[in-house]
């Protein structure tokens, strides 16, 4: 009986032991021997194909997919769209273009450039410019070369006698830079000629339309993505991530 209770406690021992040294980050994260931008670039393309699968022992949500049950938007010109079942894929193979570390390495500047692919199933009611829809069906939407501007502003704090890097700020600012291609089905409900001809309309005029009816929805989409990045540096020790 002694014997149990005193290998249970060391056991109990060892394990609260690894808990209390073990590191929070996944093993892909390496801190910069020296923190520079090339160092801090080349550390993003590396950890950004398994941190966009999320991590769940963090609360981490994944990047990519990201996915909506149902999600609601009140576009230009009253337009009504619903989106159900939709996910948001390529976040993962983003490239990163340049990277700018500034201001005693606490703000930093990220342009990256990225593929995406939605897919869901839609149902809108409005006007797309001139023309009255009232849709029910599915949409796909590739976005080629998406680029954007990443803004961030980190803060140092400690919490429970554990260093952080937070983020205070996250921005982001986003170009259509390659073409977007629609493929949405069903725009007027039941009438499939009309149908057609409007996507064949809105895929001539997808910058006008990405531009004029996208960037809510990227706006909903970037909100997300902070969230991710925001929670991972509030759960990762500073120490993990940076050599401070
Ligand atoms: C969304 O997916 C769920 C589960 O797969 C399914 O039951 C539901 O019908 C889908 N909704 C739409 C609008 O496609
Ligand atoms: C990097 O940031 C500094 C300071 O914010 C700025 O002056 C410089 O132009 C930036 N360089 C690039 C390449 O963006
Ligand atoms: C994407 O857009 C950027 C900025 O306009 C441009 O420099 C780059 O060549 C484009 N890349 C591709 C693959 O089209
Ligand atoms: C659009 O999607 C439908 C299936 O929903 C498919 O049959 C069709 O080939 C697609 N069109 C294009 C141009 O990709
Ligand atoms: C790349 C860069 O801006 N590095 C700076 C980080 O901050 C230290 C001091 O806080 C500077 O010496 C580095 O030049």
């Amino acid at each position: 009986m002694y014997k149990f209770i005193f290998f249970t406690t060391i056991l109990f021992y060892m394990v609260s032991c690894k808990q209390a040294l073990g590191k929070l980050s996944p093993s892909y994260i390496h801190p910069c021997p020296v923190l520079t931008s090339e160092c801090l670039k080349k550390r993003i393309v590396e950890i950004l194909p398994e941190f966009s699968k999320g991590i769940p022992e963090l609360g981490v949500l994944p990047i990519d997919p990201i996915t909506s049950d149902s999600a609601e938007f009140s576009l230009a010109g009253g337009l009504k769209l619903h989106l159900y079942n939709a996910t948001l894929t390529g976040m993962k193979n983003c490239i990163v273009d340049l990277l700018n570390l500034s201001e005693e390495n606490l703000t930093t500047q990220i342009k990256m450039h990225c593929n995406l692919l939605s897919k869901g199933h839609y149902k809108a009611n409005g006007r797309i410019l001139t023309f009255p829809v009232n849709g029910d069906g599915d949409i796909k939407v590739k976005i080629n070369n998406i680029t954007s501007t990443i803004k961030i502003k980190f803060e140092d704090i400690v919490r429970d006698g554990v260093a952080y890097r937070i983020i205070k700020d996250m921005s982001f600012k986003h170009k259509f830079d390659g073409r977007v291609v629609y493929n949405i089905s069903n725009i007027v409900k039941g009438n499939e000629e009309l149908s057609k001809t409007i996507l064949t309309f809105i895929n001539e005029n997808w910058k006008t339309i990405s531009e004029e009816f996208g960037n809510p929805i990227v706006q909903r989409v970037s909100e997300r993505i902070v969230e991710s990045v925001k929670k991972f540096f509030a759960e990762v020790p500073r120490d993990e991530l940076f050599i401070a």
